[in-house]
């Protein structure tokens, strides 16, 4: 299965330094970043550095040190934001859009962390 990634995708240009971002978080194989539509009081984008298009090209495709570097970051937002369970907060959603019926708009793969207020349905 190809992915083809575009080095053009706005995130691309972000992990590049060619545009700005409002960074949370970072570490050798990942970045946080606030998203610049919020959805939610906390709406954070954890992407990883390398080329990766989408979740399912990033699961099958990643290194090892790479999965564990993008998730320990994701759990280093989770806790700086307040809304880490393990700290006794109460909770966020993740979601990582995929593809057309995912609704992507940025193909690089990202997740959304969102918290800080009582999510709606899920589904729409
Ligand atoms: O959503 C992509 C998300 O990326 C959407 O919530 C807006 C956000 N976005 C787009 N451009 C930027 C920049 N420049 N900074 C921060 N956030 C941004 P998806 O539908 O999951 O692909």
């Amino acid at each position: 299965m190809a992915y083809d990634y575009d080095d053009n995708n706005i995130f691309a240009k972000i992990l590049r330094g060619e545009i700005p971002n409002d960074t949370v978080a970072e570490n050798d194989h990942a970045l946080a970043f606030r998203d610049i539509a919020p959805k939610a009081p906390s709406h954070v984008l954890v992407i990883p550095k390398g080329r990766y298009v989408s979740f399912d090209d990033f699961a099958a495709n990643a290194s090892e040190a790479e999965m564990v570097g993008f998730m320990r970051l994701c759990a280093e937002v989770c806790e700086s934001e307040g809304i880490s369970l393990g700290s006794g907060n109460q909770g966020f959603r993740a979601i990582a859009n995929s593809g057309p019926h995912g609704v992507q708009e940025v193909p690089h793969f990202h997740l959304h962390i969102m918290g800080g207020r009582m999510m709606g349905p899920m589904i729409s």
